[in-house]
């Protein structure tokens, strides 16, 4: 998988790409991420980016003339399964969007700042508008890295089996059950009997229970989609 991403802030974006899993998945020749900064195709001696809003109002908007030059460029290189714009004005994310996105061969990302991009810009290039929760960010870089966390690590080959994704909270629309290690006693807590017993169809019936519990409990909406 390809992912560019294009954004006015690349430093703030660069380290979870350098790091852990999305590192491990760039090294393995998984995945491969280019980061694009969008003041080189700004306007003018100050290669500006961004503008007042038409129509008055505090906060800049990102002008649609250096992003169609940086998404133009690129277009000319590939063509994009996908052309998304992360804002917090769209649907959330959710593993099944993961998922599907995970199975993509092209990925571009615009990152949005300030008070978003022109509206043009969404009408003539985005193909999918993804928001990480309801709640505001500075800009979309940290929730483009989210979402390529989310995306990478579903790649086949990326996560070893002992950590399958496939068992991953939100997999099956569930929370995950509680886990634990050693030692089996700590203060006086001691870890629940049949996770010491051996008795795997035993055990696996008491995650089952133990992740619909705290789903009921803590997101009982997840249910309702099921
Ligand atoms: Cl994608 N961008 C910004 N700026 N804020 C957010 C978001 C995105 N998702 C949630 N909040």
């Amino acid at each position: 998988m390809r992912i560019d991403i294009i954004t006015v802030e690349p430093d703030l974006i660069k380290s979870p790409f350098e790091n852990s899993m999305m590192k491990r998945a760039i090294e393995k020749g998984l995945a491969e991420v280019h980061f694009h900064n969008l003041r080189e195709y700004g306007i003018g001696n100050y290669r500006q980016v961004d503008d007042y809003q038409f129509g008055g109002g505090a906060g800049m908007v990102l002008m649609i003339k250096p992003i169609s030059e940086c998404i133009e460029k690129l277009l000319a290189e590939r063509s994009y399964d996908e052309i998304i714009y992360m804002t917090p004005d769209a649907k959330t994310l959710n593993q099944a969007t993961a998922n599907t996105l995970s199975l993509k061969e092209n990925i571009l990302i615009l990152t949005g700042h300030y008070k978003g991009v022109d509206q043009r810009v969404r009408d003539k290039y985005v193909t999918k508008e993804i928001s990480i929760g309801d709640y505001v960010l500075t800009g979309g870089e940290l929730a483009a890295a989210v979402l390529c966390d989310a995306v990478i690590r579903l790649i086949p080959g990326v996560l070893g089996d002992e950590t399958s994704a496939l068992t991953d909270s939100f997999q099956d629309n569930l929370l995950s059950p509680p886990v634990y290690t050693r030692p089996s006693e700590f203060d006086g807590m001691k870890v629940p009997e049949v996770l010491l017993s051996g008795n795997f169809p035993k055990i696996e019936e008491w995650r089952s229970e133990q992740a619909y519990k705290r789903t009921q409990e803590i997101r009982p909406d997840l249910l309702d989609d099921n």
